[in-house]
Parts: C-alpha cells; structure tokens; sequence
C-alpha cells in the first residue's frame, strides 16, 4: 500500500479518536522506577490491515522501549526523573547542557509514541469529530482541506520527522513538522495529534 494512502487512513482513525485537547496520558513517571513504557491501549493487531503486527511490535516494545530506557539513563539521580514527561518536554531547554540533547531525543520520543498509541483506533472505532474539535476543524476550511494539508506536510517531511495538528494561542488549529522526536511542546504549543513520518512507522 502506498505511504500517503496509509497515511491518510491514519489521519482518518486518528481525526475520529482526536480530542481538542492533549489527551490524558498513562502516569509514565514514578519516583523509584523511572519512566515506563505503557502498554499498547489495543492488542497488537488490531490496526490490520493498515499497520501490521510485527511493525507495531517493533515499534513499540523495542523503539519506543529503547527511548524510555535512554532517557531514564540520561536523567537517572536527577529531578527530571521525578518530573511528568509532559513536563520534562516543554521544559528541556532548562536542562543542564551535558544532558539536553539526549532528553531532547529521548525524551520526545516516549511522549510523542505514547500519544500516537492513542491518537489511533480500529476503523469500527472512528468516526466524525464533534462539538469543538469540528468548530476548530471548520474554522480552517473543513476536514478535506486539513487532511491535505498533513498530507501534503508528511510527504514533504525531509527525514525522520512528525506532522502535527496543533493548537495555537488563540485556540486555532495549525499544522506544522517537527524533525526527529520533537514535540510542539517544546515550542510552546500544543499538539493534539501527530503523525509518525519515520521509516519504521
Ligand atoms: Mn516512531
């Protein structure tokens, strides 16, 4: 199946799961543990046909199992240990220079695959968006237009990267691209969903 087709069947699963607002997120933080790995919110198959078992596995138990375990390596003993992973993303211009760049990488990469889990659903559980997300989704010229628009966004991507659905400062909808594992939030915006536009996704 072709990139784009499957994108924009992501974008459909996604858009019908989408809330305005970031969704809550499973406590990835615990004092004595680190950061976790949350389980997938549907079993491994469930998104067949248009992402196989083995990608998910892959992508889940061991890339986004590999960034956990990074970043509780990079912030082992500190208090960004302690710290919600929303928090340590919007706030990873403050952490000390020696271990910016590996919670730059390793720390986008937890919250931005924890979101996508939920971000997509079996096509039985999609739908049409409602009340304000589609106000919002309105307000920007409907849902064909914006689902072109990520569209076009994700085959521009120049490498590893994300689309984003973001909502701005005046509660408007924006799409824009992030490169590698950075999140909105670092930028001071927040995304309501995303898609992964790295190879293995
Ligand atoms: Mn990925």
């Amino acid at each position: 199946m072709p990139m784009l087709t499957r994108r924009q069947m992501l974008l459909t699963a996604g858009a019908g799961a989408a809330a305005l607002l970031l969704p809550k997120l499973p406590a990835l933080a615990e004092e004595t543990d680190g950061f976790k790995l949350p389980p997938l919110p549907y079993p491994v198959d469930a998104l067949e046909p248009h992402i196989d078992a083995e990608t998910m596995t892959i992508h889940h138990d061991k890339h986004h199992k590999a960034y956990v375990d990074n970043l509780n390596k990079a912030v082992a003993g500190t208090d960004w240990a302690k710290m919600p992973i929303e928090d340590v993303v919007a706030k990873v211009k403050e952490v000390p220079e020696a271990k910016r760049q590996a919670v730059i990488n390793n720390g986008g990469g937890p919250l931005t695959h924890s979101m996508f889990w939920t971000l997509m659903a079996p096509a039985s559980k999609s739908g049409e968006p409602k009340g304000e997300l589609a106000r919002a989704i309105e307000a920007v010229g409907g849902m064909d237009k914006l689902k072109k628009t990520v569209a076009d966004r994700a085959a521009a991507r120049f490498g590893s990267g994300w689309v984003w659905i973001v909502v701005g400062k005046q509660k408007e909808l924006n799409v824009v691209d992030t490169a590698n594992q950075d999140n909105p939030l670092m930028v001071g915006v927040t995304p309501t969903m995303g898609i992964d536009v790295g190879e293995h996704a």
